[in-house]
């Protein structure tokens, strides 16, 4: 299951409390207090992991609870800091605050991490409570600056631990890749992806075969690769729901270059020349700045004899230069890969 949206809330730890104690040391004449500081909660980190691909685990799984600091004890023992809870998210996704809307990190490189939700400060021991007197001069030497209050009656006092953040977060993946495969269902763009590279999406007669991205890796030449993404097909109206309406082009929202596939041999019945202006429409009415994406055009099925007839027409119409391709007989395509290439290097940023 491919799942690109989800909510999730984090929540860090709470700082531990730190603790009121009392010793008296043998040969000394007075008690002293010793009690240990609090630890600090744990912190909640999102993680950019290269391995996932969609965000289906926060489907079944919408909280995140970092670990509580321990409480200080007597004889001036630290409490143990609360453990951090590490969650993994795919490479492409954006976490913005669910109340306050601002984006909080666009996840691009593997391994980026981000503190969602910082645990609390663990409160003061007694030991290390600092006389009211003395705060301005210790605070400088204290290395947390941290500060205790005196007690009723002039005893240092421990301090409670702080409480951990949390917050809601919204979390929407969108995937990484160079070049998207735009098209009406049938166009052949899932064949052509697997033609160009190692994926296997599922290909077939009927429109909307594929529900989902499909992500593919394209060699060219000597050591040089892109990603190329095959998305479900858009038809007319996709922008009011239609077809699988408009959801998944936030996947081909970052790509560099778009490749628009037309059937050329109209074997579902429709016009190439209409099929070309619904979907930029369709492009443009999501979103201006992809129709404006720079663009190749692609002729596919030219194995089929009514295609040579419908691209004379096509050609006249468009007045842009198109691909003549065939992912049967795979004729065109390693133009069509060289083309892309170039094309890729020239929008490189
Ligand atoms: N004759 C011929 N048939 C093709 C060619 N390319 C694709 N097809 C056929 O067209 C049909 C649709 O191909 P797909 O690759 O599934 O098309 P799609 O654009 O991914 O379709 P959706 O996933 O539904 O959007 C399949 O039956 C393919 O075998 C081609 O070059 N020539
Ligand atoms: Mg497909």
């Amino acid at each position: 299951m491919f799942v690109d949206q989800a909510q999730i809330t984090v929540a860090a730890g709470a700082g531990g409390n730190g603790c009121s104690a009392m010793r008296k040391e043998p040969y000394t004449r007075y008690p002293r207090p010793s009690g240990g500081s609090g630890g600090d909660g744990g912190d909640v980190i999102l993680v950019a992991d290269p391995q996932l691909s969609t965000l289906l685990d926060f489907h079944f799984r919408h909280e995140f609870r970092a670990g509580r600091g321990r409480h200080g004890s007597g004889n001036t023992k630290t409490g143990k800091r609360g453990h951090d809870c590490e969650v993994r998210l795919p490479v492409g996704t954006m976490v913005v605050d669910a109340d306050r809307g601002d984006l909080l990190r666009d996840f691009v490189t593997a391994g980026e991490r981000l503190v969602a939700a910082r645990g609390g400060r663990g409160g003061i021991g007694n030991a290390y409570a600092i006389h009211s007197t003395m705060l301005t001069s210790c605070r400088a030497h204290s290395v947390r600056g941290r500060m205790a209050s005196r007690g009723k009656r002039g005893m240092p006092q421990a301090t409670p631990g702080a409480v951990g953040e949390a917050r809601r977060l919204r979390l929407e993946l969108k995937l990484l890749a160079d070049v998207g495969l735009v098209g009406f269902p049938n166009a052949g763009k899932s064949s052509l992806l697997s033609r160009i590279s190692t994926a296997k999406p599922k290909v077939a007669s009927y429109p909307f075969t594929t529900k989902t991205p499909v992500l593919g890796v394209v060699s060219v030449g000597e050591g040089g690769s892109f990603v190329a993404c095959d998305i479900p097909g858009l038809i007319e109206g996709a922008h009011d729901g239609r077809g699988l309406g408009m959801q998944f082009l936030r996947h081909i929202e970052r790509t560099r270059l778009l490749v628009h596939l037309v059937d050329m041999a109209a074997v579902d019945g429709r016009d190439p020349v209409q099929d070309y202006q619904q979907l930029l429409l369709e492009l443009s009415t999501y979103n201006p700045a992809l129709a404006a994406r720079p663009q190749i055009l692609v002729a596919n099925k030219m194995d089929l004899p009514q295609a040579h007839d419908h691209l004379t027409r096509f050609q006249a119409a468009v007045q842009q230069p198109v691909v003549p391709i065939s992912c049967a007989t795979i004729s065109g395509i390693s133009q069509l890969l060289t083309l892309i290439w170039k094309e890729l290097s020239n929008v490189k940023t």
